[in-house]
């Protein structure tokens, strides 16, 4: 149905439409407004959170015009978009956010104020919107920002979970998990009751030859659940630009079926169905880089692709273009495999709705997707059971075979006779029960496969796809560098900073062209300057450790070093190297003479992190940390030399106060095993420096800063296959530093030692398969000449300027000019003159 407003009606609309405010006085009024009649208070009961939801509002509004211009706009350029499809998008808070990219934080501020109310109490009644595990999620969330605030007609895909990730709470030094609800107020989100996509699963397929001799397939039966849109705007920074990221949310097909059941006054079961089909997207899946094979996860993958293509093709159909346009128009960006089955979709789409034949479908197919890879962990990678697929999925088991089919014809014709290299890339595993590997379909269906850092983009090349670049050869293969906002990074998480950044590089320019930060460095021994930056370091330390004394009750010394690892807690992310580190430091302290440790840096070693539910090991690393903290922390021959911290429930909100309050942070995952990592980049944009690994892109960040100003240890990526192996099948001895930690948690003087002998037997008696022994010496070491490096804060000082100043490259918005470039080929969509930071277009 035609739903546009006649011609003549138009202008009375136009006089009409929602003007987006400016002024501190609109501000205040829209305020107002919301307060009294969206809300129903008054000034006699507005508490801090209903001045919360009605500045939201009032920015919502804002926003929701400019998104509105921004879709209007997009439509009818009818130029090519960008869709981002991801299981995650680990926002945060929008609200911060949203005020500093229209760029009205300062009125915000003001008329706040005016109106009884501090700023930073308001942004601090907002819930975090965590629909997502760690990095991965939080990359997502940076391309959002980037994709805006560079002007590309882009729209992310992801799920709408009534339950984000876990909050943690520590109790007697264990995680407990608490559900995160979330959504009881979400004043970021529009509910779309009008766009609803039905979703099939189950049934079975049906084929024939219609009356021309076509093979054709129906799939039927099953069932059916919704999938309803709740659009979010995005803003750009100082841009009109708003795009839309759109969740999809699930709810039971009401309709006959269920009014039959429930006339036959079966109404329990027909309540049971609707309970059923909102499980799909009731709850995030807790899990980073580990797969774990549930159907229920198989079935939020399936429902968000199949709603999202129906939204990409619907809106494809109404440009009326011929279907081989279709990937001139449309990019799809795969977030990892969790969205491959969009592939086969789309394929789905085209031969048994649309009619097309095989190769001219599959041809539109693989030239509109692109997949990125973010790990190379073999327990990481997804595999789905091919019964299970079957039974959920049958028709799109059958299109994967012949995809398989035809692939593998045409590797036999490549490589003719290599029967080991046709087993070896198979997308069926012949296993038992046989496994889809979506890694291998995602491949076969895209033409550009990107890793996330340069060593892991090279190692993708070599290992686990190395089969795939002889197939399709080495142009299929790329690599583009994770990048971070420095909207959210910088600006929001660092205001002070990005405030004496502004002041000496001429403005806000260098948030939109982080290149700018260059102009930093003629600054390196600027005695005021110096001055300066370290004032703000020191004023960010204060803030975290009042942070601390408040959520832990623990005092810290803000003038100590402030040593920081808060990322997800994993083996191959080594917090036990570093807990085991702190150990040695304390061994090392108490058999000190008083002489001597007045000689000593003072630290805190500071934690944060959440562990996977299921996931045992990590778990007791959080145990052991905090027992240590226990101990250590109250211990009086060490007082404020050494402070061991856990911070509970780390979150992106958390990470905007932890990152700019860092002096040395930890990246020390065993080589190869980190794909870039990203919070190494926020930690050295703000002023710390990075003790590492070579690893993902702390290797990047050494080149463009400077071997001079970063702290790398340990073995080699390229070393850690023969020390497996010689820990397997030669002699494994124990660093003997290593040894004495290992006895003094034995001794129990943590607790119980039982608890953790799973942890260190993990190490003694399983092959140390993360090499903490291996590397832990040199790890030592470097901490020493970590202290040494700090007792000269002038050299310090210098060293992190020189860092900030050259890490321009690590910009989102790099990021996403490659990928538009190399992968997608779409170009920005610009604005119209006479728009800028908080003014009118
Ligand atoms: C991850 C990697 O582990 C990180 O190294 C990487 O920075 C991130 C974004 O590319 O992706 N892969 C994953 O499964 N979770 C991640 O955080």
């Amino acid at each position: 149905v035609e739903a546009s407003i006649p011609e003549p009606q138009r202008d009375a609309w136009k006089k009409f439409q929602a003007k987006p405010f400016v002024s501190k006085d609109d501000f205040e009024k829209e305020v107002v407004r919301h307060v009294e009649t969206t809300l129903a208070r008054s000034m006699f009961n507005c508490d801090e959170t209903a001045a919360y939801a009605a500045a939201s509002l009032a920015f919502r509004d804002r926003l929701i015009t400019e998104w509105n211009r921004t879709q209007q706009r997009q439509t009818f350029a009818d130029t090519k978009r960008v869709y981002y499809l991801s299981l995650e998008f680990l926002m945060g808070r929008a609200l911060d956010n949203a005020m500093l990219n229209v760029g009205l934080k300062n009125v915000a501020k003001e008329g706040l104020s005016e109106l009884g109310f501090r700023i930073e109490d308001i942004i601090n009644q907002e819930h975090d919107a965590a629909l997502g595990n760690g990095g991965l999620g939080r990359l997502a969330a940076c391309f959002l920002d980037s994709m805006a605030s560079l002007n590309f007609p882009a729209w992310g895909y992801g799920l709408r979970y009534k339950y984000g990730i876990f909050k943690q709470e520590i109790v007697d030094g264990y995680q407990v998990e608490v559900p995160d609800y979330w959504l009881d107020f979400n004043p970021w989100e529009f509910p779309r009751h009008d766009i609803v996509v039905d979703v099939q699963f189950y049934g079975g397929v049906r084929k024939y030859q219609d009356e021309v001799g076509k093979n054709v397939a129906v799939w039927e039966g099953g069932e059916i659940v919704k999938a309803t849109a709740y659009d979010v705007p995005i803003p750009g920074f100082d841009t009109p630009t708003t795009n839309n990221m759109r969740l999809w949310s699930s709810k039971a097909a009401s309709g006959e079926f269920d009014f039959q059941k429930f006339n036959s006054g079966d109404y329990e079961s027909s309540v049971a169905d609707q309970q059923r089909a909102e499980t799909i997207s009731a709850v995030l899946y807790p899990n980073d880089n580990l797969d774990r094979g549930k159907e229920l996860r198989l079935k939020q993958q399936y429902f968000w692709v199949a709603a999202s293509l129906y939204d990409i093709v619907r809106r494809f159909k109404k440009s009326k273009r011929a279907w081989s346009e279709f990937p001139d128009q449309i990019a799809i960006q795969l977030n990892d495999t969790h969205p491959t089955l969009a592939i086969v979709e789309l394929q789905r789409i085209l031969i048994d709705m649309e009619g097309l034949d095989w190769d001219e479908a599959w041809t539109i197919v693989t030239n509109t997707f692109g997949y990125t890879n973010h790990t190379v962990l073999p327990e990481a990678l997804e595999k789905w059971s091919v019964p299970l697929f079957q039974n959920l999925l049958p028709r799109h088991l059958q299109i994967i075979y012949d995809i398989n089919m035809f692939f593998l014809q045409s590797v036999e014709r490549k490589f003719p006779g290599d029967r080991d290299m046709l087993a070896r890339v198979s997308i069926i595993e012949e296993s038992q029960p046989k496994m889809v590997r979506m890694a291998f379909l995602a491949i076969v269906g895209s033409h550009k496969v990107n890793g996330v850092a340069e060593l892991h983009s090279d190692l993708i090349k070599t290992t686990i796809f190395k089969d795939f670049v002889k197939i399709f050869g080495p142009d299929k293969f790329t690599n583009v560098t994770n990048g971070i906002t420095p909207r959210r990074w910088l600006h929001q998480a660092n205001p002070r900073l990005s405030e004496l950044i502004a002041s000496k590089t001429g403005g806000l320019g260098f948030l939109k062209d982080l290149n700018v930060l260059n102009e930093l460095e003629k600054f390196a021994d600027d005695k005021a300057f110096k001055k300066e930056w370290a004032e703000i370091k020191y004023a960010n330390k204060v803030r975290l450790a009042k942070y601390i004394k408040s959520t832990t009750g623990v005092t810290v010394n803000p003038a100590a070093l402030f040593d920081i690892q808060v990322k997800r807690i994993h083996e191959y992310k080594r917090q036990q190297l570093n807990i085991f580190g702190v150990i040695h430091r304390y061994l090392t302290i108490k058999a000190m003479t008083p002489e001597q440790r007045k000689k000593l840096a003072p630290r805190v070693s500071i934690f944060g992190g959440k562990a996977a539910p299921g996931y045992w090991m990590a778990k007791t690393i959080i145990h052991l940390i905090n027992n240590v903290g226990a101990v250590v922390n109250k211990d009086p021959d060490v007082g404020d030399l050494l402070k061991v911290i856990f911070l509970e429930d780390y979150n992106v909100s958390k990470a905007e106060i932890i990152t700019p309050a860092s002096d040395v942070s930890e990246h020390i995952s065993t080589a190869g095993t980190e794909a870039s990592g990203t919070s190494n980049m926020k930690f050295v944009l703000n002023g710390g420096l990075i003790i590492g690994t070579c690893d993902g892109a702390n290797i990047e960040i050494t080149r463009e800063i400077g071997e001079n100003n970063i702290f790398l240890f340990g073995n080699l990526a390229e070393d850690v296959e023969d020390l497996r192996h010689t820990h397997n099948y030669g002699s494994h001895t124990l660093d003997p530093d290593l040894v004495k930690v290992f006895d003094l948690i034995k001794s129990n003087a943590f607790g119980d030692a039982g608890a953790f002998g799973a942890l260190t037997g993990s190490i003694e008696d399983h092959g140390d398969y993360y090499l903490v022994s291996d590397d832990f010496h040199s790890y030592i070491q470097t901490q020493t000449l970590v202290d040494e490096a700090y007792k000269n804060q002038e050299e310090w000082i210098t060293k992190t300027i020189l860092s900030v100043a050259r890490m321009g490259f690590f910009s989102s918005d790099r990021c996403i000019n490659e990928y538009a470039e190399m992968i997608w080929n779409v170009e920005p969509l610009p604005v119209e003159k006479g728009s800028g930071l908080g003014k009118e277009e």
